[in-house]
Parts: C-alpha cells; sequence; structure tokens
C-alpha cells in the first residue's frame, strides 16, 4: 500500500514538530506548507537528514505552492500567528481568520478528500470557518484542542498524585478558553473517579480546584514561560495522536471540536466534545449526561464559542 500523504499547512513551531513526531511515528510522507519562503524547505531537508540515524521512512519535503499538497490525506492547519504574553485567544481572530480564508481554499482546491485538523486559534471559531471556507463535509474538518488540554489535566493529576500519566484519564469540555470545562467526575486514576480519590484522602476538594485552574490556564502558563511563543510540543503530539486515529481507523474516543448537529443541544457550532476518530473521519459525537453546575459550566463556555463566530460573521459576512 503506498504511504499516507500529510500535509502541514504552517511550517512553524508546531509544524516542525508535527513533521517530526510524523516522520518518527512513520504514519507517512510530509508536505510541509507555508508562505514562508524556505522555512519549510528547510525544516524539511533537516527532517529527512535525520530519518536514517532514527531508522524511520518518511519523504518530507517543503513548499510555498499548494499544489504539493494535492491528494493529501490528511491536512494539520497551524497556518497563522500564535499569542504573545498579555495576548488573549481571540485577540488573534482577524488576522488568524484572513489566514483561514486562503487555507480553506487551498485545501478545497488541492485535497477535498482529506481529514482536516485545525490547530490555529482562537481554535473553536477558526476551526469553523476553515470548514466554512473550504465546504468540506463537517465530519472531516475537526479542531484540535481538547486531547491538549486533558493531556495537561492528566499531567497536573499524575504529578498531584505520584503516579504514571498512562494510568490517569481525564476529561475536558467546551472551548479551548478560558471557559474549558474539566469535568472531575468524570477523570479517573485506573478507573477511580478524582470525587472517591478524595474520600480516600489522595487530595482535597480545594487541590482539585486549584488543578482545575491551572489546566484552564494552561495555555498561558507556557506563554509567560517562552514569552516568545505558545506551547508546541504538547499541541503538536495532540494533533498527531488525532490523525493516527483517522489514518489506522484505531477509533480512538478523543475530546476535539467537532460540528455540533443538536448533541448537547447545541446546533451548527464547533465545540470541544468526546467524538470517535476513525477511517469516517467524526464518526461519533458522545453524548455524557451533565449534572447542573457541569451544564452551566459548559454553556457558558458555549457563549463565549458562539461570540467568537459572530465576531468572524462581522468581518466575513459572507460565512453565513
Ligand atoms: P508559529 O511558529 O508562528 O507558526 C505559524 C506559521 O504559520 C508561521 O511559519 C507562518 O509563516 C505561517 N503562516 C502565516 N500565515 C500563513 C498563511 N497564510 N499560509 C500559510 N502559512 C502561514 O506558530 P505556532 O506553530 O506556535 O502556532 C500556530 C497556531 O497554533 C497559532 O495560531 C497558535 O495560537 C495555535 N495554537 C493552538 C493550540 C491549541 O490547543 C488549539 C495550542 C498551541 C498553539
Amino acid at each position: 500500500m503506498a504511504r499516507a500523504k500529510i500535509a502541514l499547512i504552517g511550517a512553524g513551531q508546531i509544524g516542525g514538530t508535527l513533521a517530526h513526531l510524523i516522520g518518527l511515528k512513520e504514519l507517512g510522507d510530509v508536505v510541509l506548507f507555508d508562505i514562508a519562503e524556505g522555512v519549510p524547505q528547510g525544516k524539511a531537508l533537516d527532517l529527512y537528514e535525520s530519518s536514517p540515524v532514527d531508522g524511520f521512512d518518511s519523504a518530507l519535503t517543503g513548499t510555498n505552492d499548494y499544489k504539493d499538497i494535492a491528494g493529501a490525506d490528511v491536512c494539520i492547519v497551524t497556518a497563522g500567528v500564535p499569542r504573545k504574553p498579555g495576548m488573549s485567544r481571540d485577540d488573534l481572530l482577524e488576522i488568524n481568520l484572513k489566514v483561514m480564508e486562503s487555507v480553506g481554499r487551498g485545501i478545497a482546491e488541492h485535497a477535498p478528500d482529506a481529514f482536516v485538523i485545525c490547530i490555529t486559534n482562537p481554535l473553536d471559531a477558526m476551526v469553523w470557518a476553515l470548514r466554512q471556507f473550504s465546504g468540506l463535509p463537517h465530519e472531516k474538518v475537526v479542531g484540535m484542542a481538547g486531547v491538549l488540554d486533558s493531556a495537561r489535566f492528566r499531567t497536573f493529576l499524575a504529578m498531584e498524585f505520584g503516579v504514571s500519566v498512562e494510568d490517569v484519564t481525564a476529561f475536558v469540555l467546551g472551548g479551548h478558553g478560558d471557559t474549558m470545562v474539566p469535568l472531575v467526575r468524570y477523570s479517573t486514576v485506573a478507573g477511580i473517579p478524582l470525587p472517591d480519590l478524595v474520600k480516600m484522602g489522595w487530595t482535597t476538594e480545594d487541590r482539585l480546584a486549584e488543578i482545575v485552574q491551572r489546566t484552564r490556564d494552561g495555555g498561558a502558563e507556557i506563554v509567560n514561560l517562552l514569552k516568545t511563543g505558545s506551547a508546541f510540543y504538547a499541541p503538536a503530539a495532540s494533533a498527531v495522536a488525532m490523525a493516527e486515529s483517522y489514518l489506522k481507523d484505531k477509533k480512538r474516543v478523543l475530546p476535539c471540536a467537532a460540528h455540533l448537529t443538536g448533541q448537547y443541544g447545541i446546533e451548527n457550532y464547533y465545540v470541544g466534545v468526546p467524538t470517535v476518530i476513525g477511517a469516517g473521519g467524526i464518526e461519533r459525537i458522545v453524548e455524557i449526561s451533565l449534572d447542573d453546575a457541569e451544564r452551566a459550566m459548559f454553556n457558558k463556555s458555549v457563549d463565549s464559542v458562539k461570540g467568537l463566530v459572530e465576531a468572524c460573521l462581522k468581518i466575513k459576512p459572507e460565512l453565513a
């Protein structure tokens, strides 16, 4: 069987890391696309030259021409600008919306059958806009945020309990932003829900509340440390997990920004919910029951996503 072709639209910090991880995992050949001349070519060649050392067979190329993404099986979009200290994700909306327009058109023209994973912020609005600009089927366009947010939650929980990250599962719902909803009662250590761990004396309600807040602020914590950009290792790893589930038809249950058609009472917005990713793209939206407090947090998060989409529509009314 021919190798899969994976196009990375944006060859910055996340794009380069994606290319490296995809090579190391031998998920397919990689085309790095960027508007910056020389950057995708240079990164691709540098990574290609690492392949004999690490022993992987992936052809990596760089380009400034959308023609070269032709026939891609997966496109991962990071094109745009990241945050600087003091900026919110929403401050990026206007500039990144323009980027989504050119990216959406490029994908529609050259890789209309691809599974498209958007990472560009503000995520829930950009994935919606990318879908509108590209016209691809909704189940083939998805946003990466929940895998990263729940990985952050899992990391902090594993640190708190002194256990392997592998044995911690965590659940994060809602938009990717300050209103995201880390769900304590659906998060576990080896199947034991967090509220039970409080009863067992492993932690306290107050400590859990601090960890939830640290998860919500997880992106800003990295931005403030780096000062020149935002997180890229964990975001890249998270998108690769989604791409792998699609390419291998693994049907993993992953939280993603998915298009809702009535689930959770939401119509026609992209919001972070648990999904099943397989060869069909987003094959299923998993609807869990929420208690009143969780529902209130979720609704608040959805309201902020709706506000961002409205802001996009003010700039580009033709997207409606
Ligand atoms: P960065 O290293 O600046 O890379 C972005 C790349 O996009 C640069 O190489 C640019 O040249 C390129 N670019 C700009 N405009 C275009 C265009 N029109 N077409 C093609 N390429 C273009 O940023 P990064 O890789 O650190 O982050 C990329 C995006 O991901 C930003 O919007 C971040 O805010 C976002 N991000 C999202 C998450 C989520 O969890 C959703 C996490 C971290 C970063």
